[in-house]
């Protein structure tokens, strides 16, 4: 049998958070991949930088971007699922301290079977052109 780097668990990649003050919202984005053999599935986030986390996703209506709440991602043995601008996205609201680029944040990710994982998470400006999360939420 082939040994295989990180067989057995679940990864993120390329995460990065949006530099934001406090107060404001940000979010989080990046590549999960479950290099297990059986099925999982996201099923929530936290930080202590922020009030609220959660599993958002950007969609188009009617010419105007909106979020909704995502309320768990499955992850099929070997998906990979992007998060990023414009779409899938972990959302910290109302954040408790300044998010500057250079700092980094520790977000807890939960998983139904591997449970929690915590994963540092680089702040980075965000790059011009792909703005979506940086409206306030619409009730
Ligand atoms: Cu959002």
């Amino acid at each position: 049998m082939l040994m295989a780097c990180g067989i057995g668990k679940i990864e993120t990649h390329q995460a990065w958070a949006r530099a934001a003050m406090k107060g404001e919202n940000s979010a989080v984005y990046f590549v999960l991949h479950n290099h297990s053999t059986r099925p999982d599935e996201l099923i929530g986030a936290a930080c202590d930088c922020a009030q609220a986390v959660e599993i958002h996703e950007s969609v188009m209506e009617a010419d105007a971007m909106k979020m909704q709440p995502v309320a768990s991602i499955p992850l099929d043995p070997g998906a990979e699922v992007t998060f990023q601008p414009g779409g899938l996205h972990v959302m910290l609201i109302n954040l408790t301290r300044d998010l500057k680029a250079g700092d980094s944040i520790n977000l807890v990710l939960k998983f139904k079977n591997t449970g929690a994982l915590t994963i540092k998470v680089p702040v980075k400006e965000a790059g011009s052109g792909m703005e979506g999360e940086d409206h306030q939420h619409t009730p």
